[in-house]
């Protein structure tokens, strides 16, 4: 018997590594390596390796479910909990307004149906009140990005280009768990005679791979880039050509650096003046340099403040949109960037466009042939969603996110979500948050259905369908199409939700023609045969075939992939003509993306976190990952050998910590916040700092880290402050 290998994409994280997927005789699928993909050349972390077990009926669901008169959730036919659904949320609409029917949307979702889901609420649903998870994830960064720089895209430049450069500080990133085949571009760069800056509270896997170590305190980031800029001046090592050319409020930024003695940030931050002259050394000799961000400080209530500072120290030293040289965020999800830019988030449309823009309204009702005046305005983020559950909202459309685990202040979360009339949940499994809903829809996934998703670096990405659906789910394109059908009452509305996704995605290249984030030049073909295209990637007819800022296309032995003979994505696509756009690896070179093209300092000041220590709450918790388990663990809890490699919760800390408190490694440990208890064994290290502790976010139940996180918000992102709060320790006797 022949095998069929199909070249896809990994269901989890935003390196989107390439992987060939087989279908065995057994109904098993086998993973191989895909060498062709550049981004992970065939290498592939645990959870990757062990995805296809995702696939099994064993742990999926298989049946819609509905709540039934006793409370319980059973097996019903489509039809009817399709039926249920359009009831829910019509009767909703009906008592209180189209604005009380709420969508939370998901940045795993692929490209075509996070823009199905934007358009559904808007059209079909006409509610303002859709935001989704990667408000939680880079949106601090995605502010200031475009603040900065006049447009938001993850890294600006290819992965390939890191080590080639000559200094990186990783900034509260954590890749070798998060992200561990690309930990290879660092360990290049180190090889190539560049150096790596880590800068994390904790001695992480990664920063024990660093030249130089940072571990300041949790939430005082903004500090320490204040700090380091006030060394880089007064050292004399700002570009001052640079910053007249293409920079704009240097003075401001300047004025407020100054105020940031060293010493005062030593205090601050924890990290002594001799380490951050050290850090300003080696960022500034080399010609060129990058920092890269990632959650760390970013999840703070002055996230995009902080991720301005680390910009400013990039733009004073001439070391953005140069060769080489930049700023960058490591986005997190599958599609975390494509689904941040095609409108699942409160106040956008397709394109990365805003929707509280006349000229982008017009554009994108005209593709969905509405009334520009019948698009709804801005909704509220994704925690103030949330939190107005069973007050001003009352019925809710979930697809991608399973937020009583992974929101922060959990506990409301949950009380919230269960005050609501009606709750309807897409999944793939039964979430803790789909055991709550009134209806469930078991969906198909990433191997069971084409579409595509946008990695970190700005790559579009095709990812093929390589095995058919267990009978009993349809996709999300489906789900949305028949709910059009009958919200939509004899409007005809299910036609405006096709279910093929090239169809949804040859209408996302319109509605995003002209943006921001401009996909219009950007085919299934295309995808299969190039590897991926890097947007914006306009069609020919938009504009000259090469906007300014374009950079090389890349490694020539990186494109042509041989697209297999009953591929999807090679239907009657016509091959892009001879002027078609090469698409953008990297971003800024001529010009930034701001009106005059100069980029923009950010006059920022160090403040606190939103909730200090105090005698009551004398210890700070932060909170992220380990490498087995993924977000809310709804998926790689269900996957035996990941369980097995990270089997549930744990609250690391110091020994002088642990010594006070009375624990030994194992013992179960209460942290307790003004938001409520949880309670994990203990796990002693001396590689994080005595006076905060870590626990990871995966598991639900009495480890659930964000029982206690606080959802102070970022005052521009609305970005919650899950990497610092207030608690303190209680030994648990038992
Ligand atoms: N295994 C695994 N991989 C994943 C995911 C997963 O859940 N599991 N999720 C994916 C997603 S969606 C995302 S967003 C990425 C996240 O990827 P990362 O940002 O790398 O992950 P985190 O562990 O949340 O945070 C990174 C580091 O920030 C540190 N940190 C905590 N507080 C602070 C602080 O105040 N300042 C600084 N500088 N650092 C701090 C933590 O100690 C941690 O080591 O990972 C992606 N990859
Ligand atoms: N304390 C703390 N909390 C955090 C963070 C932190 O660092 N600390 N990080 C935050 C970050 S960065 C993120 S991104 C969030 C993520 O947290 P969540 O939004 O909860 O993310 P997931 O656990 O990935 O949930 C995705 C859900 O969608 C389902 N799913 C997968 N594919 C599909 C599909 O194609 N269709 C549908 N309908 N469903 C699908 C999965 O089974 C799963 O139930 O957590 C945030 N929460
Ligand atoms: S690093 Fe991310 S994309 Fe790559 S195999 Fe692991 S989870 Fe999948
Ligand atoms: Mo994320």
């Amino acid at each position: 018997m022949q095998k069929t290998v199909t070249p896809t994409h990994c269901p989890y994280c935003a390196l989107q590594c390439g992987m060939n997927l087989t279908p065995a005789p057994d109904g098993t699928v086998e993973v191989g390596e895909r060498t062709d993909f550049p981004v992970n050349r065939g290498a592939l972390c645990g959870k990757g390796r062990t995805a296809p077990a995702l696939l099994s009926s064993r742990v999926r669901l298989t049946s819609p479910l509905v709540r039934s008169g006793d409370g319980a959730l059973v097996p019903a036919p489509w039809d009817e909990a399709l039926d249920r659904i359009a009831d829910g949320l019509r009767r909703t609409r009906a008592e209180h307004g189209a604005d009380a029917v709420g969508v939370f949307g998901g940045g795993g979702l692929t490209n075509e149906k996070a823009y199905g889901l934007g358009k559904f609420a808007r059209v079909v649903l006409g509610t303002s009140q859709i935001d989704y998870n990667g408000r939680f994830c880079m949106s601090s960064a995605a502010a200031a990005g475009t603040k900065a720089f006049g447009l938001d895209r993850g890294l600006p430049f290819p992965l390939e280009d890191v080590p080639r450069t000559g200094c990186v500080i990783l900034v509260g990133s954590n890749p070798a768990e998060t992200m561990p085949p690309s930990l290879r571009y660092f360990t290049e760069l180190k090889e190539n005679g560049g150096t790596l800056i880590v800068v994390d509270p904790r001695r992480t896997r990664t920063a024990e791979q660093a030249d130089l170590h940072l571990a300041p305190r949790p939430g005082t980031d903004l500090a320490l880039a204040l700090g380091l800029l006030h060394l880089i001046v007064a050292e004399g090592r700002t570009d001052e050509a640079y910053i007249r050319e293409r920079t704009v409020g240097w003075e401001e930024a300047r004025a407020a650096a100054m105020a940031h003695w060293p010493e005062y940030v030593e205090r601050i931050t924890g990290v002594s003046v001799p380490q951050l002259r050290e850090a300003v050394r080696l960022f500034c000799e080399p010609e060129a340099a990058m920092v890269l961000t990632a959650r760390g400080p970013e999840q703070q209530s002055k996230g995009t403040d902080t991720v301005g500072a680390w910009i400013n120290l990039c733009l004073a030293t001439g070391r953005a949109g140069r060769p080489l040289s930049g700023y960058g965020c490591l986005t997190g999800q599958g599609n975390g960037q494509g689904g941040r830019e095609h409108g699942q988030k409160a106040d956008q449309l397709p394109g990365y466009r805003k929707l509280t823009d006349p000229a982008a309204r017009r554009h994108v009702a005209e593709v969905w042939g509405v009334a520009p005046d019948s698009l709804p305005g801005p909704g509220r983020s994704a925690y103030e969603l949330l939190d107005a559950l069973g007050t001003d909202i009352r019925s809710l459309l979930l697809m991608g996110s399973n937020p009583v685990v992974s929101a922060p202040r959990a506990a409301h979360v949950e009380e919230r979500v269960r005050a609501l009339d009606f709750l309807a949940v897409c999944d793939v499994v039964l979430s803790e948050t789909a055991a709550l809903a009134d209806v469930v829809l078991p969906v198909t996934q990433w191997a069971e259905e084409t579409g595509t998703t946008t990695n970190l670096e700005g790559r579009v990405l095709l990812r093929r369908r390589a095995v058919d659906p267990p009978e009993g789910v349809r996709s999300d394109l489906e789900v949305l199409h028949e709910l059009a059908a009958r919200l939509g009452g004899d409007r005809g509305l299910e036609k405006g939700f096709p279910t093929d996704p090239e169809e949804v995605f040859e209408e996302l290249r319109r509605a995003s023609a002209g943006g921001p984030a401009d996909y219009s030049g950007i085919t299934y073909r295309r995808l299969a045969e190039e590897n991926g295209v890097f947007w914006p990637c306009p069609a020919p007819a938009d504009g000259p075939p090469h906007t300014a800022g374009a950079g090389d296309v890349g490694d020539p032995e990186d494109a042509a992939l041989d697209a297999l003979p009953d591929d999807p994505a090679r239907a009657e696509d016509p091959r892009p003509g001879p002027g078609a756009h090469p698409g953008t690896p990297r971003l800024f070179l001529d010009r930034f993306a701001t009106e005059d093209g100069r980029a923009r300092f950010a006059p920022v000041s160090h403040r606190a976190i939103a909730e200090e220590p105090d005698d009551e709450y004398p210890v700070l918790l932060t909170t992220g990952r380990v490498v087995a388990q993924y977000q809310s663990g709804a998926q790689t809890r269900r996957v035996d050998e990941l369980n097995a490699a990270a089997p549930g919760p744990f609250v690391e800390l110091h020994p002088r910590l642990a010594e006070r408190l009375g624990a030994a490694e194992g013992d179960p440990v209460a942290v307790v916040s003004r938001r409520g208890r949880a309670v994990a064994p203990a796990r002693i290290t001396t590689a994080i700092r005595p006076d905060t502790v870590f626990m990871p976010f995966h598991w639900a139940g009495e480890g659930r880290a964000n029982t206690l996180t606080n959802p102070a918000l970022d005052p521009t992102s609305r970005m919650p402050e899950f990497k610092a709060c207030a608690v303190r320790l209680e030994a648990v006797r038992t």
